[in-house]
């Protein structure tokens, strides 16, 4: 009998969905992806994958991939060229930039490719055009995380890795509904609560996670500094707080021992009883190693950076900070999103956080780039949301690379409207989404099965992320486009011939990452930064024995309740809240077009709870029309006590859904806008 020749080939890479960065096998066939098989030496998911990534290949090989550069003439798009599309970008962001200056220019990288894709794209962007106009999709997502924990811990980043919960005597879990939105990290939760650890879920909504909870507190929307300066009173009017660390390690504690008085009692705003305040504050203060995770319900708000700094107050009040088992961890939320800022594609800082505003940083970028001495400027670049709000007023040109703003950002119609005054603009992405009839040039680039490079989760693990088949048609890798773009324009450093140069190009000018090489990726536990020496092991746990501030300090605020920008009212008499479900990823261009996830949840829908639909007369699964001051949107009646009287929740992953609703409000601090919390009305569809 002959022997059955197998050509079957395992890749082991990284999940392209979130930030918790699982480890899986690609499997490839005679050159196609056939499946995805576990990768059981991973540290991080040890071969279990959720619903997404257990399906992430079947998206790549669809029909419907980009697979040429597209112009549009006229109203229609044409395939082109790559040269004839490089020529007319390079032309136009030459012209507009010549004529407008470097503030006319935006440019807007992806959390969802790989680091070496971001660090081009802000490179290009600062060489080529001298702007700081560069930023990525963070600012909608964690923006507040970086912008908080700098301010608290020195540091933006999660203190500690997933698995340290199993080191924790209580774990709190905050605006995060991890079970759905990062199964792989819940799955450590679960394994901490069968061994007895108590949980605490804060959500104004029973999600999955809540029904994980020992103690699942429902507060009322967006109230969260109110709840944290209610629970600090206790522990401070108990003497639970940590004396010694908060002598030793930090500063502050006057101001928020002063504020935290004012809330003595502060149920008429955040609807808690005083009971379960004082039994949570009490819980946190008692355990001896407490960790809080949190997420969106915390950031997306106009008070996300206070809201994020509020948590730090917690975990500094009672020196759960800078040790296994304890800290603040933003699970974050992209599968690059903690790369992406880590790149430099943020309009203040580069590489490693090394801010532009140093003059001993753009001295030592221009050497390391080749560029002129004073070239690269000083200023505070524009944000993806106020750049997309100065569209055709002060910017005219943008660069979109791998975001789909038409669904995904606040307020479709304003995004709409605003894209459709830009002169020029350039979307590079995988698919053809809702926002290409926006551009000027369409591009093809490759996604995460078809290309080397690296992702960094939420723990700050660097993750490779390896090739496993080519890309379609004549796509391209994303960080090759952004060199063609920049080599036809005569720049120098561009001609990168793999990921692993891009990445020692960025290696050599970031101090915090220099020891983070391919090599000692290779193995599967990888490398966690700060790690600024190739013999350093990396850091998986932050701010032991010292902050990252300056002053080594971490820092406590005194910080006051503020309402959200809009909230419910005669004419709105609801509250939107806004979140996820576990089979679809954002705009869903991938996970739609995996079969089993779309039959899962085919359409839209909203949670509204059994009175409300009473008294409007909405029956389970009857169409019913909602409407905010922007826009409006027509979805189907989920029926349900998870949401509480007068608070619908819908999920953000369809077009023409809640974002036709939301409101594009700003948090002053981080440019997060108010993607969680907005007024509406309902109204039955006859
Ligand atoms: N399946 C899936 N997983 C994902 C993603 C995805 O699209 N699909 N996206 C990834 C990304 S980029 C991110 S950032 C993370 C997000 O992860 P999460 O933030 O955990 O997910 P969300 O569902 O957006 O929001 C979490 C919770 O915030 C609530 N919430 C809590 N407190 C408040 C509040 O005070 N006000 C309001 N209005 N809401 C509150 C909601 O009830 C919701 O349960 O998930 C990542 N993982
Ligand atoms: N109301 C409301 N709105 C929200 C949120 C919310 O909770 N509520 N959450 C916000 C959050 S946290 C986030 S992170 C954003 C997400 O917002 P987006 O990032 O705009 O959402 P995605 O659908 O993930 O878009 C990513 C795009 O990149 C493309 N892509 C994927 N991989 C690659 C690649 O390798 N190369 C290229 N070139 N393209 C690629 C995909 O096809 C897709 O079009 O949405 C935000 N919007
Ligand atoms: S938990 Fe996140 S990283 Fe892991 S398989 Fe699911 S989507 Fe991918
Ligand atoms: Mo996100």
């Amino acid at each position: 009998m002959e022997a059955i020749k197998s050509t079957l080939k395992y890749v082991p890479t990284t999940c392209p969905y979130c930030g918790v960065g699982c480890t899986l096998n690609l499997v490839v066939n005679d050159g196609k992806l056939v499946g995805v098989e576990p990768y059981k030496r991973s540290p991080i998911n040890e071969g279990k994958l959720c619903p997404k990534g257990a399906t992430c290949w079947e998206a790549v090989q669809h029909p419907d991939r980009l697979t040429h550069p597209l112009i549009k003439k006229g109203d229609k798009f044409e395939k082109a060229t790559w040269d004839e599309a490089i020529d007319l970008i390079t032309k136009k962001f030459t012209e507009i930039s010549d004529k407008n200056g470097a503030r006319a220019l935006g440019f807007q990288t992806s959390c969802r490719t790989v680091n070496e894709d971001c660090y081009a794209l802000q490179k290009w962007a600062r060489v080529a055009f001298q702007t700081n106009n560069v930023d990525n999709c963070a600012r909608i997502c964690h923006g507040p995380s970086v912008a908080g924990l700098s301010l608290s811990f020195g540091s933006g980043a999660a203190t500690n890795p997933f698995e340290d919960v199993l080191n924790s005597d209580l774990i709190v879990m905050w605006g995060s509904n991890a079970v759905e939105a990062h199964p792989l990290a819940a799955r450590r939760v679960m394994q901490a609560k069968k061994k007895g650890t108590p949980i605490i879920v804060v959500d104004p909504r029973y999600s999955a996670t809540a029904r994980l909870a020992d103690t699942w507190v429902r507060f009322t929307p967006s109230t969260h500094i109110a709840l944290a300066n209610n629970m600090m009173y206790y522990i401070i009017r108990e003497g639970l707080e940590d004396k010694e660390f908060i002598k030793e390690r930090t500063k502050g504690f006057d101001d928020l021992k002063m504020m935290a008085e004012k809330y003595a009692d502060a149920t008429r705003i955040h609807g808690v009883p005083q009971e379960t305040v004082k039994d949570i504050a009490l819980q946190y203060a008692k355990a001896k190693n407490a960790v809080i995770i949190y997420c969106l319900g915390i950031t997306e708000l106009t008070t996300g950076t206070d809201n994020v700094r509020s948590m730090g107050n917690l975990a500094l009040l009672t020196g759960n900070v800078g040790r296994p088992g304890v800290g603040v961890n933003p699970l974050r939320g992209q599968n690059n999103v903690q790369g992406a800022c880590d790149m430099g594609a943020y309009p203040n800082v580069y590489s490693g956080y090394q801010k532009c505003e140093d003059a001993a940083n753009r001295a030592r970028m221009e050497k390391a780039w080749g560029v002129k001495d004073g070239s690269l400027p000083d200023w505070y670049g524009s944000t993806l949301t106020e750049q997309i709000n100065d569209c055709g007023d002060v910017i005219k040109a943008m660069y979109i690379l791998g975001l789909n703003p038409v669904v995904t950002y606040p307020d479709s119609n304003h995004v709409k409207r605003s894209l459709g005054k830009l002169d020029f603009l350039v979307i590079q992405d995988i698919y053809w989404t809702e926002s290409c009839q926006y551009a000027d040039v369409v591009l093809p680039g490759t996604c995460f099965a078809e290309k080397d490079g690296t992702f960094t989760s939420g723990e700050r693990r660097v993750n490779r992320v390896r090739k496993a088949v080519d890309g379609p048609g004549e796509s391209k890798y994303d960080w090759e486009i952004i060199g063609m773009l920049a080599k036809k324009m005569g720049l120098k450093g561009f001609d990168w011939t793999s990921a692993k140069e891009v990445w020692d190009d960025m290696r050599a000018c970031t101090p915090s990452m220099f020891g983070v090489t391919y090599e000692k990726m290779e193995k599967p536990e990888s490398v966690h930064w700060p790690c600024p020496t190739e013999e350093h092991p990396g850091t998986p746990i932050l701010h032991c024995g010292k902050f990252s501030a300056a002053d080594g300090k971490g820092t406590m605020f005194g910080l006051e309740y503020r309402p959200p920008a809009e909230v419910a009212d005669a004419e709105y008499p609801y509250t939107m809240m806004t979140g996820r479900l576990i089979f679809h990823y954002h705009s869903r261009t991938q996970t739609d077009r995996c079969e089993d996830l779309h039959r899962e949840v085919p359409e839209s829908y909203v949670q509204i709870n059994t009175e409300d639909a009473k008294e409007l007369g909405i029956r389970q699964h009857e169409k019913i029309k909602i409407t905010s001051r922007r826009g409006e949107t027509i979805t189907t009646a989920r029926v349900t006590d998870d949401v509480a009287p007068k608070v619908l929740y819908m999920t953000m992953h369809f077009n023409e859904g809640v974002n036709n609703l939301t409101n594009t409000a700003l948090d002053p601090m981080s440019k997060m806008p108010e993607l969680k919390h907005c007024a509406v009305k309902v109204e039955k569809v006859a």
